[in-house]
């Protein structure tokens, strides 16, 4: 994600799918709390107490004001308009899970990548067999192509670790014996961080790694010779 002002744009399609998710609750939060905060202002200032103006307040101390019927119309209302935004958000919300969880599989540009989390490194294994480990301390290059499908088949070769790329707001469980799936589609070359977002040992802090994303063309000259 490239922060520019107040516009974050996305660097690939689930970062794009979470800024969405992001926006919408954002926007939601900030109208409805508006309104809110709006309304008792407005009762705030239109019942205050003025110069030459009866107090109209019947609330006594000790006496219990009698019950009035409320508008039954207002309440449906209300009621509506709060199921269709809720379940509304629902609709949207939860499809949009799915897609940032599940891998489109079987896409023609698909790449699957295998990665082994370990105490304290990443391994990613390509298509090929290439095999390359990395971290903070020890790193290697590891490159990806743009604008592919890449799924990453993730495990863990000893504790419980958690693969996660912020920029692509990507971020799954590393179990040993466990296979889980994280995927993305960057449309931005450039330079990106994995980390280990689980607390895994003494070396967890160096359990970080670079990784670059290059046109595809230059993906397959890099892998080709590997
Ligand atoms: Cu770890």
């Amino acid at each position: 994600m490239f922060v520019s002002g107040l516009v974050l744009a996305a660097v690939s399609v689930t970062s794009a799918k979470w800024w969405s998710l992001f926006y919408l609750y954002l926007i939601i939060g900030f109208v409805a709390s508006s309104f809110f905060v709006g309304w008792i202002l407005y009762l705030v200032i239109s019942t205050r107490p003025r110069r030459g103006r009866p107090n109209t307040n019947t609330i006594k101390p000790g006496v219990i004001p009698s019950a009035t019927r409320g508008k039954t119309r207002s309440v449906i209302f209300l009621i509506l308009f709060l199921a269709i935004v809720f379940y509304g958000l629902f609709a949207y919300s939860l499809p949009a899970a799915y897609y940032m969880r599940q891998a489109p599989s079987h896409t023609a540009n698909e790449l699957v990548i295998t990665v082994y989390a370990q105490q304290w490194a990443w391994t990613f294994k390509y298509p090929n067999g290439y095999n390359v480990t990395s971290n903070a301390i020890h790193s290697s290059l590891i490159e990806f192509p743009t604008n592919t499908t890449i799924e990453f088949n993730v495990t863990s070769k000893d504790v419980m670790h958690e693969f996660s790329i912020p920029a692509f707001d990507v971020k799954v469980d590393a179990f040993p014996g466990v296979w889980t799936t994280a995927w993305t589609n960057v449309n931005a070359q450039g330079t990106y961080q994995v980390f280990c977002t689980e607390l895994c040992g003494a070396g967890h802090a160096y359990m970080w790694t670079n990784i670059s994303f290059v046109s595809p063309s230059a993906y397959q000259a890099w892998i080709s010779g590997k």
